[in-house]
């Protein structure tokens, strides 16, 4: 076990909001780091797929998300401040997340689908364009960051599914596994996790499936091997580790909104003036540290993604913003 100094960037816990308000528990790991060095557990033979090695081929920097706006955050804070409940409620769960295990995963696509099909990770990386994008992450407790994400646009994930008429929403769903994930053990949380998104907005040019960062393949902590991210969205709809697709014309039932509706809708479109019922959104906390930044509509992705909620405001309101 290393232990380090606590480094200049770490938040307290508290001094961050927290999502989980039915338990409230509090992290007992304050101070307790994990080094990098002694993640790597059980490597996969097959080194394309190794989580932490380098992508290869190097995917090119999509020039139109090749900005963050900000510096970068560096890999050695986002990779061991994370949000991952299958491993634990508090930020230190990147040991923990080494029980994830990527080898032979697989992603099932289901629903109002022409043909329902499963598909390997490896196979599915060849079938589509792999690129890099700098992007803002803004989670709903009122952090955020920066991250050379490696993936690919979610609309070539709907091409490639072909989705028939019918379909209003995309669903995915997170591995369940009580042996990886101990929490999962929990009855008191609506396990797998389960988020969505509308066909507009998994087909917008924003919407990504992720499988690398920082120019490796994607580290288990941010949920290995496919993850989605969305940047105009609180980080909650961000689901990691997927392992099923369905194509519905149900609006899916979120993970939190299952937990705590009032607080985590099915929309949660970044929105300063729209304040959580518990605290503000007004501003947010870099991770990489310094003076809380005011938090930008649509986490500063509106030219992007504005339209697409155009006149939808008569009828959910303040819901499109939480
Ligand atoms: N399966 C799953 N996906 C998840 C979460 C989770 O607990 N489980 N947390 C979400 C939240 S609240 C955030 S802010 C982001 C955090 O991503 P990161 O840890 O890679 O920064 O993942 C999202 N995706
Ligand atoms: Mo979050």
């Amino acid at each position: 076990m290393h232990y380090h100094r606590r480094p200049r960037w770490a938040l307290k816990e508290n001094l961050v909001t927290s999502e989980d308000v039915f338990l409230s528990r509090r992290a007992v790991l304050a101070g307790m780091g994990v080094s990098a060095g002694l993640l790597a557990s059980g490597q996969s033979a097959r080194a394309a797929m190794t989580p932490e090695d380098a992508f290869s081929p190097t995917p090119a920097l999509n020039p139109a998300f090749a900005d963050g706006g900000r510096a970068v955050t560096e890999e050695a804070i986002t990779s061991q401040y994370n949000n991952f409940y299958e491993f634990g409620s508090s930020k230190r769960i990147a040991r923990e997340a080494q029980k994830l295990t990527t080898d032979d995963w697989v992603i099932e696509v289901d629903g109002m689908v022409s043909t329902p099909f499963s598909i390997g990770i490896e196979d599915l990386i060849k079938r589509v364009n792999i690129e890099e994008r700098i992007v803002r992450h803004r989670c709903v407790e009122a952090w955020s960051m920066v991250v050379p994400w490696i993936g690919f646009p979610m609309a070539e994930l709907v091409a490639l599914a072909n989705p028939t008429t019918d379909a209003k929403y995309i669903r995915f769903e997170t591995f369940m596994d009580t042996d990886i994930s101990r929490e999962q053990r929990a009855s008191w949380y609506p396990w797998p996790y389960v988020e969505g998104f509308t066909m507009a907005e998994a087909t917008n040019e924003l919407a990504f499936m992720v499988v690398g960062a920082y120019g490796k393949v994607l580290h288990r902590q941010f949920g290995a091997p496919l993850r989605v991210h969305m940047p105009w969205k609180y980080g909650f709809k961000s689901i990691k580790s997927i392992v099923k697709v369905s194509f519905t014309d149900q609006q899916p039932l979120g993970f939190w909104e299952e937990l705590q509706a009032k607080e985590y809708g099915f929309w949660a479109n970044v929105n300063p003036e729209v304040a959580h019922p518990r605290w503000s959104q007004a501003t947010e906390q870099p991770l990489a540290g310094g003076e809380r930044i005011p938090t930008l509509p649509f986490n500063g992705y509106a030219a992007e993604v504005a339209h697409l909620y155009d006149g939808m405001d008569a009828q959910f309101g303040d819901r499109l913003y939480r």
